[in-house]
């Protein structure tokens, strides 16, 4: 077992649906710990460079409007294999293909509004923590 960092972002959807505290509670109770945390309002800019990984593909334009349409809740998860386990709790992309009782089964409207984003690998999550986050604001646990 391998205790790992990952980067959650609870997406403008899942912020203006009231359920921040639901979703970062099925983290505690799974054991990852918040180890850094921040509301912001994306600037297309920092949308743009977060989803570099997808600006060839059809739906960049509308995950960038998506993901600019409000604030979002930026977060670093610590504990034992974070990466997947983080990745195990949101579920499928597609929310009609998420397994039940993961969060995008119960929170998501659609492949777009889909609640939450989790780091996808090990180099993915070294990135994207560092897109968001200084070294001296994350403050580790273990
Ligand atoms: P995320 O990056 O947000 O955690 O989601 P993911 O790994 O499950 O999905 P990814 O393939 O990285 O896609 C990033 C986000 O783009 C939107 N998307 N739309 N219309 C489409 O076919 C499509 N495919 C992806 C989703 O909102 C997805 O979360
Ligand atoms: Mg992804």
């Amino acid at each position: 077992m391998a205790l790992e960092r990952t980067l959650s972002i609870i997406k403008p959807d899942a912020v203006a649906k009231n359920v921040i505290g639901e979703i970062e509670s099925r983290f505690e109770k799974a054991g990852l710990s918040i180890v850094a945390m921040k509301m912001v309002q994306l600037s297309r800019e920092k949308a743009e460079g977060f989803y570099a990984e997808h600006k060839e593909r059809p739906f960049f334009k509308d995950l960038v409007d998506f993901m600019t349409s409000g604030p979002v809740v930026v977060q670093v998860l610590e504990g034992e294999n974070a990466i997947l386990a983080n990745r195990d709790l949101m579920g499928a992309t597609n929310p009609k293909e998420a397994a039940a009782g993961t969060i995008r089964a119960d929170f998501a409207d659609s492949i777009d509004a889909n609640a939450v984003h989790g780091s996808d690998s090990a180099e993915s999550a070294a990135r994207e923590v560092s897109y968001f986050f200084a070294d001296d604001e994350i403050c580790a646990r273990a």
